[in-house]
């Protein structure tokens, strides 16, 4: 052994090396994986409770996670999602804000070899093996709960107002095909105007004062894309001297605790719940795709709705 160390030093360094990344040494000490998450912003409470899932799970499994907020931007995603193939991660994880031109930069993920998670929304592509899975709600099915409900709970008569999420992401454009389409067979139960608030509650609110001083006593139902708007929306409502959830329908979607709770008082109507928890599902899945097992290219979260026949019993155990 001293005549290597003295007469081949690179040797038995390389040797030692090897010995050390094997174990043989000792325990090898174990990997930390490293996943880069490019969310798409903070704006509303639901991608709040979101980002603290994905975040608190990352702590407790001991994950290395490199979070971007995108803030309402693709082109932050974008360059956050480059970033995270410079830094060599072993996989990234996108929140698409909005559903095209993904396809470039997942290219180069592909070529990088990082395996892609897409969550809480999708994405169009003419190739489908540019992402390993998604994982998130069914949003068309969520939108369909909204109709169902709604046509039930007014005997299928009413003029609706629309507050629609993000133009161009994938919730805004299936909550809103899938509430026409569970309308169809409603001829009057009529959307009289739509504009999109954003997701946001400032949105929500404006845009609900802007539909009140256009149609005044004609609006019967708000039917709103998530819960921040339609929340908004009840303000602007009680400001224009009207009870929200009496004088006028409010259905929303996400099932934020805040809504259940308005729920519970009356102030909403119904929410259907999309939940944002599936932090732990989706590094369940980073793991198994590293190992090489094969995942399902969708799993959606299962979702409930909320009325007055369940919101007061629910809310003790709401998580978000
Ligand atoms: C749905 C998610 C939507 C929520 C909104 O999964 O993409 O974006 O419904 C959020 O609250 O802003």
């Amino acid at each position: 052994m001293f005549t290597l160390i003295t007469r081949q030093p690179f040797l038995f360094l390389a040797a030692a090396a090897l010995l050390t990344v094997t174990g043989l040494f000792g325990a090898a000490p174990k990997k930390t994986l490293k996943v880069g998450f490019a969310q798409t912003g903070a704006e509303s409470a639901w991608r709040t409770a979101n980002s603290d899932s994905m975040k608190a799970e990352a702590a407790k499994r001991g994950i290395d996670l490199k979070f971007s907020d995108g803030q309402g931007k693709q082109e932050n995603q974008i360059r956050a999602v480059r970033s995270f193939i410079t830094q060599g991660v072993d996989a990234i994880v996108i929140a698409p804000i909005v559903e095209t031109g993904w396809d470039p930069v997942l290219r180069e993920a592909k070529r990088a070899k990082i395996p892609v998670i897409l969550t809480d929304r999708t994405i169009q592509t003419t190739d489908a093996s540019l992402f390993v899975c998604f994982i998130g709600s069914d949003f068309y099915e969520e939108g369909k709960m909204a109709a169902d409900w709604l046509a039930k709970a007014v005997s299928g008569k009413g003029n609706i107002v629309e507050l629609q999420g993000t133009p161009g992401s994938a919730p805004a454009n299936e909550r809103r095909k899938a509430f026409a389409d569970g309308l169809a067979k409603y001829p009057s139960l009529k959307i009289i105007d739509a504009q999109s608030g954003n997701f946001e509650r400032s949105g929500g609110k404006q845009v609900m004062e802007a539909f009140l001083k256009k149609h005044g006593k004609a609006i019967n139902v708000v039917y709103a894309h998530n819960d921040d708007m339609a929340l908004g929306a009840a303000q602007a409502i009680e400001e224009a001297g009207l009870k929200p959830g009496k004088d006028i329908t409010l259905v929303s979607i996400d099932a934020i605790g805040e809504a259940v709770k308005a729920v519970a008082a009356g102030r909403i109507n119904c929410t259907v719940e999309c939940s944002p928890l599936f932090g732990p599902k989706v590094y369940d899945t980073i793991a198994k795709v590293l190992a090489g097992e094969k995942v399902p290219k969708k799993s959606f979260n299962q979702d409930e709705l909320f009325d007055a026949t369940n919101a007061a019993k629910a809310l003790p155990t709401r998580q978000y």
